[in-house]
């Protein structure tokens, strides 16, 4: 989309909202600090206004431990009381259909379907599609229709917006994080943000029986020098002896991706069932999704996935083979 077919799509977004008789809005599953900041954001601003809203994302309806102190998660419905036939829906982060789970057939019902995203792979699967790959977060893209919606940001709305703002340029720290991401981080902070407290939450803080865990994964860690391929495994009997949960070991692999000598990191996580979810990360001499897409999964040139059901050293030895 052009930044012109972006603000018609801005605006008719917004007619939309402001004509609504309710807004049921919804983040993709396993949503990440920008699904959720983005929607807890504009469902803020909307209720403060008075507004007939309902906010939820599909099943498994938990969010990861560091997003628990969000403002307004206690405000959200069980996906099992959202709306069968919204009147109008609004999707935030939500790159196709299938992202949806189990509110799929709520989002298809919808008289009106507005998609908020940045994904460069959206389907455009609304009847308003506000894409913008040129955005550094969908938080971006609320900020920009709430005003469109003349409604003014509420404190709640701006500590979920900025959430979102430092999830999705990695504190600053990514490529996406141009002027106008400190423009709006500037106007957010004039809020009352727990700037120091959210960074803690969001990347740093973590169980102690977490980090025992996560000793014994990069002491288990193997470096493959020839490939510039690193990769580690956390089984079951790990996360029983240690007492954490596999959503927990999320961003172990954002950790062993700082070695030097990698140009190709790789976290195998063992399921409950015995099947193995793998997660691909790479610097982007090499395309991990090619990787990704030869053993039934997918993703982007720089982080990809897929799951197996063969057994950890099978898997790492068809990564090598594809390395
Ligand atoms: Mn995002």
């Amino acid at each position: 989309m052009t930044a012109t077919e972006v603000d018609t799509a801005l605006a008719r977004a917004a007619a939309t909202v402001a004509g609504a008789r309710t807004v049921a809005l919804a983040c993709h599953v396993n949503p990440d600090g920008d699904a959720l900041g983005s929607m807890l954001g504009l469902m803020h601003v909307l209720r403060a206004a008075g507004r007939d809203v309902v906010a939820s994302f599909p099943p498994p309806f938990t969010v990861a431990p560091h997003y628990r102190e969000l403002p307004g998660l206690d405000l959200l419905v069980h996906p099992d009381e959202f709306p069968h036939e919204p009147d109008v829906m609004v999707t935030f982060d939500c790159g196709s259909l299938g992202r949806l789970g189990d509110l799929e057939p709520a989002a298809k019902a919808a008289r009106e379907l507005i998609v908020l995203d940045h994904h460069v792979s959206n389907t455009r699967y609304g009847t308003i599609n506000v894409i913008d790959p040129g955005a550094a977060a969908s938080g971006v893209l609320v900020r920009r229709l709430v005003l469109e919606l003349g409604l003014p940001l509420t404190n709640d709305a701006a500590i979920a917006l900025y959430a979102a703002l430092v999830c999705d340029t990695g504190r600053f720290q990514y490529e996406t994080t141009t002027p106008s991401v400190f423009d709006l981080a500037r106007e957010l902070v004039t809020f009352d943000i727990p700037v120091s407290r959210l960074s803690r939450q969001l990347f740093e803080e973590h169980r102690f029986a977490y980090l025992k865990l996560l000793g014994e994964a990069l002491a288990a860690a193997e470096l493959d020098v020839e490939r510039r391929f690193v990769w580690t495994a956390v089984t079951q009997d790990m996360l029983t002896r240690h007492g954490v949960t596999l959503e927990e070991v999320e961003g172990l692999i954002d950790i062993l991706r700082r070695a030097t000598e990698a140009e190709v990191t790789c976290v195998l996580k063992e399921e409950a069932d015995g099947s193995v979810r793998v997660s691909l990360r790479s610097l982007g001499d090499v395309d991990v999704r090619l990787v990704a897409a030869a053993n039934g999964g997918g993703g982007h040139r720089f982080a990809a996935g897929f799951e197996s059901t063969l057994d950890i050293p099978s898997v790492v030895a068809k990564i090598r083979d594809a390395l």
